[in-house]
This record gives C-alpha cells, structure tokens and sequence, in this order.
C-alpha cells in the first residue's frame, strides 16, 4: 500500500537553485572576493551535490588547494549564503513548481505521511516551508544533508526519511530533479518520479519509472519526458495510487 510521498527540495519543490547562485555571489562580494558564478559556471558545479562541498570543489580547482585561513574563510561564506538565501526566500521570490501544492493536498486530505528529503541546510528548508505553506507545515518528515552521514548520491537521506517515517521504501514514492538525487533515491530502494528543474536540463534521468516536465496542473498540463503517462499530464495521487497497485502491489 501507498503509505507515504517523499519530495526533494532543490529543483523540486521549487526552483531554489538560482537562488542558492545569487546567495552564494551575494556572499563573494560581501567579503571582497572577485568571485562570481553565472548560471552557466553554476550548472557545472551543480554535479557537486552540497554547498559546501561545491564551493570547496570550486576554490581547489580555481584557487588552489586552500589553506587553513582559507578554509575557515569558506565556512563563513557558506554560512553567509544561507542567511542570505532565507532572505532571498523570504523575500518572496520563489513559488511552488507547477503541481506540488495540489499533490501536497491530495496526499495530505487522504492521510498519506510526507516527507522532504533534500541535500541543503535545515534552515533553507524551514524557510521555503514557511513562505510557501503559510497554513501550517504539511510535512511529517524533514531529512536534510547535514543530518545524514553521506549526501546524495548516496541514500542515506532518503533511508533516514524513511526510518523517521516508519514505512518501507515499497510504501512510498519519492520525487527528485537531478541525476544525483535519482541514484540517491533508487539506491534507497525508492520508486522514482523526476520532475526536470532549469538545472537538470542535461542530466539522465534514466532509473525514473517516470520522467516528466513537472507534476502538471488539470490547466496546465506537463511534457511527458520518459516512462509512465500521467491522464490529462497530471501526477494526480489518485494516479500514483493506481500505478503503486498495479507495480508494487
Ligand atoms: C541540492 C543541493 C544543495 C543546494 C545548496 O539539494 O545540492 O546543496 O544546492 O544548499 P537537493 P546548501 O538535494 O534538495 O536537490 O548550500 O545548504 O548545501
Ligand atoms: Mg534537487
């Protein structure tokens, strides 16, 4: 039975990962650093899953191995940027991807568990949550990078989801937008529904039973992009119910 939808955060509950970009080059700038990443630059380090691990990946081959000055310097950038990406987010400037509300409803009105299971810092999370679930957080579940031994592609987010959930991985379906996550929640023994984000564009998304443009609104519908069809290019839950019935069992 269908007990539970686990959601990645960057590039699928919204397209946060621009912002992550404009929070990071705040950051440079703020500490006198010529340092900037355009949203080409920012696609590449983008196969580095994690912030910090991305701008440590960015100083060793820009900047040379960094040393202890350096690396302290590094840590307050990134705690930097994500005070300044709360406040891009509080800001107000990022909805919702098409679909994620109505499927967040439909779970939540039928008692399904709903978790979030992401890469970023805790306090990215609470503050998409806050300015998009204004009603109340309809999440039972928070799992994110820093409280999981190893970040994606490894599992170990998606498995502490699950566990603080207590269903099994054949008891819920998780949704992600990048090539590293997919694997992350494969590997976790999840079913996979990939949502591209404006990141991903050249990621594979093999792996997915169902890879669309996004979840797709009765109005809007999405582009079918691998795998299952949604009707009407809608993931409705009444839909993915159907599809876990006749897959899982
Ligand atoms: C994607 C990531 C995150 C963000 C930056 O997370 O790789 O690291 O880019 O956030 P998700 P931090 O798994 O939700 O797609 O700087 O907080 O790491
Ligand atoms: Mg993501």
């Amino acid at each position: 039975m269908l007990k539970a939808l686990i959601f990645d955060v960057d590039g699928t509950l919204a397209e946060t990962e621009d912002l992550h970009r404009q929070a990071f080059n705040r950051a440079f700038a703020e500490m006198g650093l010529d340092w900037h990443w355009s949203p080409e630059r920012y696609a590449d380090l983008l196969t580095v899953m994690g912030g910090k691990e991305r701008l440590a990946h960015y100083v060793a081959t820009e900047h040379g191995e960094p040393d202890a000055a350096r690396r302290a310097q590094m840590g307050e950038i990134h705690d930097r940027k994500t005070h300044l990406y709360g406040d891009l987010v509080t800001g107000g400037a990022l909805p919702l991807r098409p679909g994620i509300a109505r499927l967040v409803e439909e779970a939540r009105r039928a008692g399904l568990r709903l978790a979030v299971a992401s890469t970023t810092s805790r306090p990215n999370v609470d503050a998409l949550i806050a300015v998009n679930f204004p009603d109340g957080d309809p999440f039972d579940v928070v799992a994110c990078g820093d409280e999981a031994e190893r970040k994606k592609p490894h599992p170990d987010v998606f498995l502490l989801a699950l566990e603080r959930l207590g269903v099994a991985a054949s008891e819920a379906i998780a949704f992600e937008d990048s090539v590293a996550g997919i694997r992350s929640a494969l590997d976790a023994g999840l079913p996979v529904v990939a949502t591209r984000s404006r990141y991903t564009g050249g990621h594979s998304l093999d792996g997915a039973f169902s890879a669309v443009s996004d979840l797709g609104e009765p109005e809007m519908p999405h582009t079918r992009l691998s795998g299952t069809a949604w009707p009407g290019g809608v993931v409705t839950l009444e839909a993915l119910t159907a599809w876990h019935a006749r897959a899982v069992g």
